[in-house]
Parts: C-alpha cells; sequence; structure tokens
C-alpha cells in the first residue's frame, strides 16, 4: 500500500474541508482519522490499524466493502452510457430496471420511485409531492407533516424540519412551517411503570391527539423510522406500528416509513414495516440500496398517490441533475442482485440476528450497560449510572465518546449516540466476528468502567 504523509493531509484536510456533524475547530486541533481500504467487514486506516466496523460506515455497507462486482458494474455503465437523464422524454435501461425491481421488492402496492440522491433528498421529495397530491384533490390546506421529537429524516431544509433533532432546528431557521412533532417511543426513558406492549399504544396515542389538535382536514401525512436510528436506536414496542397506522387509516393521513436505516435487510427483513407488520404508503429509501457504494435514494409511492400525481398531477416541478442516474441505478441494481442471489438478508435473519441477539444480551450483564436492545442487526447498549435503574448520566454523552474511543483503540468501531453505543455491521458479518465484536466491546466497557473508577 502507498505511504501517505499523515500529518500533511491532516493539515490539508483541516485548511480546506467542513466536516459535517463537527465542531471544525477542535477536529482541526485533533487531526482527522483517514481510511485507506475496507474488505468484508474491516477497514483500515492510513497508520495501518484494521478496524472491525460494527456501525457499516454510516449504516449503510450492508453486503460489506470491497465487492467487485460493484465497481465493475458501475465501469461497464460509465463506459457504455456515463450520463443521461430522465427528463425531456428520456431515460435509460437501469433506471428502468431499477425502479422495476424496488417494486418488486416493497412491500405491498408501494410500486413507483422517484429517483434522488440521497435520504434527505427523497424526505424532500416525499414533503413536496405530498402536498401536491393533496393540493390537486382540492385539499391544499391538508399540508402538515407530523414528524416526531428526535427523530432524524436528514439534513436538507424539509429532512432536518421533518426530524426533531433540536441541534439541527437551532441552525438555518427551522422547521420550515406546517411540521409538528410528537415524542418518540422510548419506553426506556419514558416507559414509567408501563409494560412496553401498554406503552407503545401510549405512544401511538400521541399521533391521534395530535391529528385531532390540528384538524384532520389539515393534516397530509405521519412520517416515522420504524426504528429511530441517529437519536440512539429507539425500538419501539410490537404495539406501536400497527396502532399509529390505524390511526392514519381512521384520519385519512398518509403512513411515511423511512427506510432510509431499516430498509435492505437492516432488520432481517427487506423493510422496517415488514418486521414490524404494517403497511405504509410511502417510504424514502437510500444508504442500503447501493450499501453505501454510490450515492442513489428514491422517494417511493403507492398505487393510490402515484395514481394522483399521473392523472391530476400535471407537470411536476421537481427534479434533479442526477435523478436518473445510470451509473448509480446499476450499482443499485447489481447491489440487490447480490442480496438476492445470496441470500444475504435471509442469512442475516435465520443465522446471525439469533446469535448477534443472543451475544448481545450478554454485553447487556455488563455493570455498565442499563439496557441492549436489538432487532436483527441494529441495537444499543445504554450505558448508565446505575444498572438498577433507567436513568442517564448527568453529563449526559462524555460516557459515550469514552466507550467508543476505548473501543477504537481496541480495532472496533462502534457509534455513540449520547450514551448509548449503537450496532449496525455489513449483513455479512459471521459468528466468528460477532465474538470478536463481543470480545472487543467488552473490553471497551470494562476500559470506560475502569476510568470512571467503577
Ligand atoms: N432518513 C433516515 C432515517 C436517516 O437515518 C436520512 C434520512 C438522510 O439520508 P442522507 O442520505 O441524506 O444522509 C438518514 C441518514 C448518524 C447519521 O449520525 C445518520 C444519518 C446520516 C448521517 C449521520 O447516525 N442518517
Amino acid at each position: 500500500m502507498e505511504h501517505l504523509d499523515i500529518p500533511a493531509l491532516q493539515k490539508l484536510d483541516a485548511q480546506h474541508h467542513l466536516h459535517p456533524f463537527n465542531d471544525n475547530a477542535a477536529l482541526a486541533k485533533k487531526g482527522t482519522r483517514i481510511l485507506t481500504r475496507g474488505e468484508g467487514c474491516y477497514v483500515w486506516d492510513a497508520e495501518g490499524n484494521q478496524l472491525l466496523d460494527a456501525f457499516a460506515g454510516l449504516w449503510c455497507v450492508n453486503i460489506g466493502y470491497g465487492r467487485r462486482e460493484l465497481g465493475e458494474a458501475a465501469s461497464k455503465q460509465m463506459t457504455q452510457l456515463a450520463y443521461y437523464n430522465s427528463f425531456f422524454q428520456c431515460t435509460t435501461e437501469p433506471t428502468i430496471a431499477l425502479a422495476a425491481k424496488l417494486a418488486e421488492l416493497a412491500p405491498g402496492d408501494i410500486n413507483h420511485s422517484f429517483f434522488v440522491n440521497s435520504g434527505s433528498e427523497a424526505n424532500d421529495t416525499i414533503l413536496r409531492l405530498v402536498r401536491h397530491f393533496w393540493a390537486v384533490q382540492d385539499q391544499p390546506r391538508k399540508n402538515i407533516f407530523i414528524g416526531r421529537h428526535d427523530g432524524y429524516h436528514g439534513t436538507t431544509m424539509a429532512g432536518a424540519s421533518l426530524g426533531g433533532m433540536k441541534g439541527m432546528h437551532k441552525q438555518g431557521g427551522l422547521p420550515i412551517p406546517d411540521i409538528h412533532h410528537i415524542d418518540p417511543p422510548f419506553w426506556f426513558a419514558d416507559g414509567g411503570d408501563l409494560s412496553e406492549d401498554e406503552y407503545g399504544l401510549v405512544a401511538a396515542r400521541r399521533l391521534e391527539d395530535k391529528i385531532l389538535e390540528l384538524g384532520p382536514e389539515r393534516v397530509a401525512a405521519f412520517i416515522g423510522e420504524p426504528i429511530m436510528g441517529a437519536i440512539g436506536v429507539y425500538i419501539p414496542p410490537r404495539t406501536y406500528w400497527p396502532e399509529i397506522e390505524r390511526i392514519c387509516r381512521k384520519y385519512d393521513v398518509l403512513l411515511v416509513a423511512d427506510e432510509v436505516i431499516c430498509g435492505f435487510g437492516r432488520t432481517g427483513e427487506w423493510f422496517g414495516s415488514q418486521y414490524f407488520g404494517f403497511q405504509p404508503d410511502i417510504m424514502p429509501v437510500a444508504k442500503g440500496i447501493t450499501s453505501g457504494y454510490i450515492p442513489r435514494g428514491a422517494a417511493m409511492f403507492n398505487d393510490r398517490v402515484a395514481n394522483v400525481l399521473k392523472a391530476q398531477g400535471g407537470e411536476l416541478a421537481h427534479g434533479a441533475t442526477y435523478s436518473g442516474h445510470p451509473v448509480c441505478a446499476a450499482v443499485a441494481l447489481e447491489n440487490i442482485r447480490i442480496l438476492q442471489e445470496e441470500k444475504i438478508v435471509e442469512r442475516a435473519r435465520t443465522e446471525i440476528a439469533p446469535y448477534l441477539a443472543q451475544r448481545w444480551a450478554e454485553l447487556g450483564e455488563h455493570r455498565l450497560v442499563g439496557q441492549a436492545r436489538i432487532a436483527g442487526l441494529v441495537g444499543a447498549l445504554e450505558l448508565v449510572p446505575d444498572k438498577r435503574q433507567r436513568g442517564f448520566f448527568p453529563d449526559r454523552g462524555s460516557v459515550g465518546v469514552m466507550c467508543r474511543d476505548f473501543a477504537l483503540k481496541r480495532g472496533l468501531i462502534l457509534r455513540a449516540t449520547w450514551d448509548a453505543m449503537l450496532l449496525s455491521p455489513p449483513l455479512v458479518i459471521t459468528r466468528e466476528q460477532v465474538d470478536e465484536l463481543f470480545d472487543k466491546a467488552w473490553k471497551a466497557l470494562d476500559d470506560t468502567a475502569q476510568a470512571l473508577g467503577r
């Protein structure tokens, strides 16, 4: 491997590159870690450290790193036709094939894709097209979206507004108008003496209260991540989503399941809605659709919404240069081919998820862990000051960062949100790698406990 001048690169990075979700002044002093290579579930940094990536990049490298077929698919398409768009009565073969493949995979009658470059753009698209859907049916006032506090739907104006992250709302004058939020289903912090199933119904009925407060004739859609990822893997009780679905149907509110993290096998099912047993009307997808190898997102709509947009929508005043990019479509198709032919989702569900759940529960025994939650191949360890109580450290966030750094020193990438350690490995992780993950995570927890004097 070519030798890199790490300090020189770090200096250039500090001088010229603004990093997302970082205090850039502090980061410039510390210097960034430069990643150079990936294979399977491992990545290597410029110093030569081999790291087990238990976070699949950023919840996205579902088929693992280093699959040459995806590079070959991109190269073939680039050579044949590097670019053409879906404007001007045109499109390309891979874009057609991807739309058809997604219709085959998506649950129920979600059969129609609008292509974009990211999850954020998928949600912007959904906000605009859903408002248009109601407007062309003479209901222009039915334009309010309800999301959840602490939800994550991206960082564009609409994405960040639909999400409920307070830090994001503070920057840039958000949320934009006609977006409301209800409290998220987080039993660990909010469940009190209720059982998880009782609490799931209580949390879902907040949606009904909000719809009645605003007036059903004003509410266009509800949007939620089947499992809330970025905030710390909040896995709702089983009772939550069916009740949300019932409420949406009752008031004719469109149900948007944000599948950007859950989609393409994360829970052991193809989509998070299938894991929880509900049927959305609309879903944004991104990340796992290409396993992160190339940017691609889609806003997916059911027959009802798409048919109205087609029959009554007129010209859709929406779209981007890269909406129908054939190279991104070719890579997505190749990724989905591998997921299907190698039965990666099925294997994740039947072989890996049960074993991972068992080992994750063992980590839950650690004295620092208050709750070990997991669904398929996504989970969290909630670090707590007192294992006997469902509570948080007073200085929320510092223990999580400490544990994350100890894990890195031991060759394991785990992400921390506040004091929850998040898990989302490539779906191709093996039982041996699960054992390695367990050993490194346990040691990182020990290191953290020791540093805290516990
Ligand atoms: N919806 C969900 C549920 C997401 O998790 C997006 C939409 C936006 O996708 P794009 O492709 O625009 O990033 C996401 C993205 C984190 C983190 O810190 C999570 C995401 C992105 C960046 C950081 O966990 N999720």
